[in-house]
């Protein structure tokens, strides 16, 4: 099997395990479910559940327990993309080339149905101990979830981000960028390895290894994304491009340019994968997917 047929059986199953965890629509409050289906089913690339996954079977991991996670995480992602479309926020319209949920909801419903994905994200990863064999494991899954998407993780780099926005023109420091990216990209990208290392039952160490290549590719993925947001087209990213001009934001394209930008993806990409090489393990699909998601082009 090449690698875009595995990519596409992993996405297929990650689709898969998403919707047995997703709200029924036809019982009262119908419309926030409908709402919060909508965002989930508009597509994604699904790379946090993949991460999960490969960083779950390459410890060795071969049970259902990490179902519930794949599908919390991708809930938590899509409420943090729904909220960042929002008018108080970004004010975006277009999302993984469809409309985006306010837009297609009103924003009211919009808000609502960010939150609902991120308390539903928890009511889904609970479900993990209903399989019983695994409690301790899914306790300390349930920690890094929690911590990496919270205040020291997606939600304090994004509130530095905005802070920064209403600051002006002026430039931030490449400490405070790596700081906002680090937090408000790259902890979505550390906690599934993170996780699925957890719950295959890895080492402390191994774990440790796995939260620095998340670091690594996120840093790497939040650039690529400054590079796309002036390289790329609106159908080709599914999403409006050039926003962070727009918006006179600092990003790595305005600190270093596009070529050193692209360097730098370069390097630490090339910094995630050697860690993972260092690693045991069956991973030849979760190393490609790691050098593409850098150089993705959407
Ligand atoms: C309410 C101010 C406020 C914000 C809440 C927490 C939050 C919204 C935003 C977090 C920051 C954020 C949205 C970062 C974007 C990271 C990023 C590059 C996402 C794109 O991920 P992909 O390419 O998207 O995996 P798909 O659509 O493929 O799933």
């Amino acid at each position: 099997m090449n690698f875009d047929e595995g990519l596409k059986k992993r996405r297929d199953r990650a689709d898969a395990v998403l919707e047995r965890y997703l709200p029924a629509e036809d019982a009262v409050p119908g419309k926030l479910a409908e709402a919060m289906n909508y965002s989930i089913r508009s597509g994604g690339k699904r790379i946090r559940p993949i991460l999960m996954m490969e960083s779950y079977r390459m410890f060795g991991g071969r049970k259902t327990v990490v179902e519930p996670f794949m599908a919390a995480i991708e809930m938590i992602h899509t409420h943090s993309l729904v909220h960042d479309d929002l008018p108080a926020v970004d004010n975006d319209e277009l999302r993984r080339g469809r409309k985006t949920t306010h837009a297609v909801f009103g924003e009211a419903i919009g808000i609502l149905a960010g939150d609902a994905l991120l308390n539903y994200a928890y009511e889904t990863a609970l479900q993990a101990f209903r399989q019983k064999e695994d409690a301790q494991l899914v306790v300390e899954a349930l920690e890094i979830l929690a911590r990496e998407t919270g205040l020291y993780g997606m939600l304090g780099g994004q509130s530095v981000d905005v802070e920064n926005d209403k600051n002006g023109t002026c430039a931030l420091s490449k400490e405070t960028l790596d700081y906002i990216y680090l937090h408000k990209t790259g902890a979505l990208l550390e906690a599934p390895l993170m996780i699925g290392a957890v719950l295959a039952g890895a080492g402390k160490d191994e774990t440790e290894s796995m939260r620095e290549i998340g670091r690594r590719i996120g840093l790497a993925f939040q650039i690529q994304d400054d590079i796309l947001d002036v390289t790329s087209t609106a159908e080709e990213l599914g999403k409006p491009v050039g926003s962070d001009t727009k918006n006179d934001k600092t990003t790595y394209v305005t600190l270093q340019g596009v070529d050193n930008a692209q360097r730098t993806v370069r390097e630490l990409t090339d910094a995630a994968v050697k860690l993972l090489d260092s690693i045991p393990g069956e991973k030849e699909f979760l190393r490609e997917f790691l050098i593409r998601m850098a150089s993705r082009s959407n």
